[in-house]
């Protein structure tokens, strides 16, 4: 409290909360490991414990259907493209990038054999009104009850008090964003959360650092926080995705910061 009351002093009253994005096992060494993403447990865990400036901790959990929309293994890449090799069908994950449509309200536009019995007829629908969409395809991840969407267990939490948010719960639309699916059509409880808390500071940490702490935080922004990503606190996956989301956070305001600067040595 000592430090809230020190960042204080020039009377505008602000409360903390820190965004622990997607710390789970197929992020940290599963089926979408991000390289190096053990390093930032013990730095988010001091975040945690040491830290006295958050009054809210929320820890985003990624959570999809065994289906899911963003999975390489749900097309069949006759319709997308090269296969990944003679004996599987699939698109290859990473490099190959949908061109999805949707509804108004939301619904995926039916377009393959998988999908158009999950997905609705937009044949008769005003084009100029649907909504397009671009999918990067990803390997199966963070499937709903796996071990692989776990929180990983070297992360301190308290079940009691913090809040867990789950995104990417909707089968035929990715979220990368702890706030919004990729449309911004739906949203997710986050932040009713913060609102609710009087939040208004929201400190970003996790995985993975171009997507989902980039999407998370830029969504704080348009949401009007003041929004801070802790750098020593996130993993990125590519060089590349990394300094061009470093640039357009900076570019919006988002403020990036060190741990350090934060931890307090006594
Ligand atoms: C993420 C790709 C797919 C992330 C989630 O947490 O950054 N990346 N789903
Ligand atoms: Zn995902």
């Amino acid at each position: 409290m000592l430090f809230n009351l020190l960042l204080n002093v020039n009377g505008i009253t602000t409360k903390s909360a820190l965004l622990v994005i997607d710390v789970q096992y197929d992020f940290v060494n599963g089926s979408l490991a991000v390289k190096g993403a053990d390093a930032i447990i013990p730095v988010i865990n001091d975040l945690y414990k040491q830290s006295n400036v958050f009054e809210l901790v929320i820890f985003s959990q990624d959570w999809h259907c065994a289906q899911h929309v963003s999975f390489a293994s749900s097309h069949l890449a006759d319709t997308t493209g090269p296969a990944l090799s003679a004996n599987d069908p699939h698109p290859p994950p990473f490099t190959t990038t949908l061109n999805l449509t949707y509804t108004q309200q939301g619904e995926l536009c039916g377009y393959q054999e998988k999908y158009s019995s999950m997905g609705v007829d937009c044949t008769h629908e005003d084009h100029t009104r649907l909504i397009k969409s671009h999918q990067k395809l990803w390997p199966d991840h963070c499937i709903e009850n796996s071990f692989g969407a776990r929180i990983v267990d070297e992360i301190v939490i308290n079940k009691e008090r913090d809040i867990i948010v789950r995104k990417g719960t909707n089968c035929h639309i990715d979220a990368y964003s702890a706030f919004f699916d990729n449309n911004r059509l739906s949203q997710t409880e986050l932040h009713q959360n913060l609102l609710n808390a009087g939040i208004t500071d929201v400190y970003v940490v996790g995985l993975a650092f171009e997507f989902c702490v980039f999407y998370s935080a830029m969504d704080a922004r348009l949401l009007n926080y003041t929004v801070y990503v802790i750098k020593d606190a996130t993993k990125g996956i590519d060089e590349y995705g990394i300094r061009h989301a470093t640039r357009k956070m900076k570019k919006h305001g988002i403020i990036l910061i060190n741990s350090s600067q934060l931890l307090s040595p006594w």
